[in-house]
């Protein structure tokens, strides 16, 4: 219930934003695309005669839609009512000068990210690709371990980043959780028994085109960039693994045009096909799966209330995170759940994962914990106290997981 006011919540900041907001139109990425809004009726008056347009949310019978310059002149000629608006909105101080996003790294950017490091530590890091979104772009995964190139018969653990879109903070946390890990190995026992004893594989970026779709264009967009032939875009990955998909229409919506649709029948996007064709190959032993915002560390099951048979196992490894996090510069994060501390959630990544392997998986609600301190948008400041208070977590859970699977034992 949380978020779903979250969700309200944003969309009114941003039309009370809307008349005012200049900060970010000049993006150079944005610039073939217009915002615009229409009255709903005016909008079923134009599209007796005209192309549907790509429509990003409608509150209160007035319907935002993202337009090309093209579709802008025929607007025009059309003579029906609308108002332009800044090109790239939604977005709070997100932006800096050091490139578009500041210190949060793009889609491109964050491949450079990783064949940097792989450059860096050819023995240690490999980058997979896992397949491709759909707008084409490689969903990658690096691998780390020792004797990288072969697949050993060691646990192997999985990071995620960056399901929703507007989640740039969950791009960083892997990101920086990688470089963290093949920097100190070999000066820190835990690092060399995680990288020795294990495989683990990080997907910092789940959701491309969504990623630059929120970059460059609409700074809220949370789901892929599927167009759902109704008028209405994108599928939410989150909401699209195939374990009890669709099971309710609380947990996710059969709604196109809404922000948790689950796709038209399970794994039907290539985004969450890429994990589920990987993680088969590769089963995971545990999963993080990092998304923003709220301070919270959750796990299945996310479709039902009632407990899973491992629930004090995963009550418990949640609630050694969330003591390491706290000693580190005293922020809490709650855990518990998915469906009990949060709210319903089905065909989402925790519970396909830990239904299907039988592997504790967690979706980690990074910073900050509300919305008036910047909600989806964690500004850049933070990333660097965001991570180094993940990073005893993280450590822990990898070693946890290496050494109550030894090797053997999975494949
Ligand atoms: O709704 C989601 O997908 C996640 N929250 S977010 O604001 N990042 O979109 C929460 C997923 C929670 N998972 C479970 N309940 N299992
Ligand atoms: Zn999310």
């Amino acid at each position: 219930m949380i978020k779903v006011i979250k969700s309200v919540l944003g969309s009114l900041i941003i039309l009370s934003c809307m008349g005012t907001f200049s900060l970010l139109s000049d993006n150079p990425n944005s610039s073939s695309h217009y915002i615009v809004s229409m009255s709903l009726d005016d909008y079923r008056s134009y599209i007796l005669q005209n192309r549907p347009l790509d429509r990003l949310f409608m509150i209160d019978r007035i319907c935002y839609f993202l337009v090309q310059a093209g579709e802008l002149n025929t607007l025009n000629r059309s003579g029906v009512p609308f108002d332009e608006h800044d090109r790239v909105f939604g977005g709070l101080n997100t932006y800096k000068s050091s490139g578009s996003t500041g210190d949060y790294h793009t889609y491109t950017e964050t491949v450079e990210f990783l064949q940097d490091l792989v450059e860096r530590f050819p023995g240690l890091a490999q980058l997979v690709s896992t397949g491709q979104s759909l707008e084409g772009r490689e969903i990658y995964v690096l691998k780390i371990s020792d004797h990288v190139s072969v697949d050993e018969s060691e646990p192997n653990v999985f990071i995620s980043g960056c399901h929703h879109a507007r989640e740039w903070i969950s791009v960083e946390i892997p990101l920086l959780f990688a470089r963290y890990l093949l920097e100190n190995y070999n000066s820190h026992q835990q690092l060399t028994d995680i990288v020795n004893g294990g495989q683990i594989y990080i997907m910092p970026v789940q959701n491309p085109d969504g990623l630059e779709f929120s970059i460059h264009t609409y700074r809220w967009w949370r789901k892929n960039r599927r167009y759902n032939g109704d008028m209405s875009w994108g599928v939410d990955t989150n909401r699209n693994y195939g374990y009890e998909w669709g099971y309710d229409d609380l947990g996710s919506s059969p709604v196109p045009d809404d922000a948790v649709y689950r796709g038209p029948y399970a794994f039907s996007e290539p985004e969450t096909q890429a994990v589920r064709g990987f993680l088969l190959n590769h089963p995971p032993s545990g999963a993080l799966n990092f998304h923003n915002y709220s301070q919270l560390i959750l796990y299945p099951w996310g479709y039902t209330a009632i407990p899973t048979v491992d629930d004090a196992e995963m009550e418990a490894i949640a609630r050694r995170m969330a003591e390491l996090i706290f000693e580190v510069n005293g922020r809490i994060y709650l855990y518990g759940a998915g469906a009990v501390a949060i709210y319903p959630t089905n065909g989402d990544t925790d519970d396909w994962i830990y239904g299907t392997f039988g592997s504790p998986s967690y979706t980690v609600e990074l910073p900050p914990e509300l919305y008036i301190e910047g909600g989806f948008f964690t500004s850049q400041e933070m990333i660097d106290s965001v991570f180094s208070e993940m990073l005893p977590a993280m450590l822990y859970f990898c070693n946890h997981i290496v050494q109550i699977n030894p090797p053997g034992i999975q494949e």
